[in-house]
């Protein structure tokens, strides 16, 4: 009987999410909340356990009613995404202004303090940035170090965690591999500074000779995961090895979420429901 529920429970330890926008900077309040209710509503019977939301003015939203809707529904926020900081606003760690890495850092505090209501993490990710002709990835770096001190000392005063994403070459110009990004979680030395793992990243920039050991080896940075096969649609439409991958994470007892991240094509309906039925196949 014993074994009998250990395999249940190793069966529902990785938690599936999902990434959506609010579109909170062009809705009203009350849409905002008719869009989280409808994602909840729809998901919670695929087997979803959390919403990843991608946002842009978190301040803009009612985090009080958003927590009472979560628990109704019990779904988790796991994480929120915060290129659009760069994306939208041009503001970014690593950028060669100070004024503009201050701008981002008090943007970064906006998604901490929504985090901490929600009860979420929040992703360093596109948010660091591009440098252009007046910089260099040498002082990009060093830039990207001070602002990540900085917004790892303001994240611990709300007791938040954040994630920090290794993005492939195509997208951003430094910390595009897992072991770089571990070199600089050690250098920065917080206890809330963790690793998200992309499959899409982790398949353009990770060597596939050693990947699967190396992953072995580094679990314990990792707290959060993306999902997406190699072309960037839904696992098991591309060729990358979703079954070795999630199977690293649930034997060394990972239990954060997996986040489907992926072109929501041909539908975010069907991406949902078919991703959710070939995860499950594969863990
Ligand atoms: C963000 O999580 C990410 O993976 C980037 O490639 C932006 O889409
Ligand atoms: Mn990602």
């Amino acid at each position: 009987m014993l074994n009998f529920l250990i395999i249940l429970d190793i069966k529902n330890y990785m938690r599936l999410s999902i990434v959506s926008a609010l579109d909170e900077s062009n809705r009203n309040q009350e849409d905002v909340i008719k869009k989280f209710t409808s994602l909840c509503e729809f998901l919670k019977p695929l087997n979803y356990k959390g919403i990843e939301l991608s946002l842009l003015e978190p301040e803009k939203i009612n985090a009080k009613r958003i927590e009472e809707i979560q628990d109704s529904y019990e779904m988790e926020i796991p994480a929120l995404g915060t290129g659009n900081t760069f994306i939208r606003f041009g503001c970014s760690l690593g950028h060669i202004s100070e004024t503009i890495r201050k701008k981002a850092i008090e943007r970064i505090e906006k998604y901490i303090e929504f985090a901490t209501k929600v009860k979420s993490k929040v992703i360093i990710g596109l948010i660091r940035g591009r440098y252009d002709f007046e910089s260099n990835q040498k002082k990009e770096k060093m830039n990207i170090k001070s602002s990540l001190k900085e917004c790892c000392r303001l994240a611990e005063n709300y007791n938040v965690e954040l994630l920090f994403e290794p993005i492939n070459r195509f997208e951003i110009d430094s910390y595009n591999t897992i072991s770089e990004s571990i070199e600089l979680i050690e250098e920065i030395g917080y206890e809330n500074l963790k690793l998200l793992i992309d499959t899409y990243h982790t398949y353009l920039e990770e060597d596939p000779g050693f990947i699967w050991d190396y992953l072995e080896e580094i679990t314990h940075y990792v707290s959060h995961l993306h999902l997406a096969d190699c072309t960037r649609r839904a696992p098991g439409t591309g060729h990358f090895d979703f079954r070795t991958f999630l199977n690293i994470f649930k034997r060394s007892g990972y239990n954060g979420f997996a986040s489907l991240e992926t072109i929501m094509k041909p539908s975010f309906e069907e991406v949902a429901q078919e991703s959710s039925e070939y995860l499950r196949s594969v863990l």
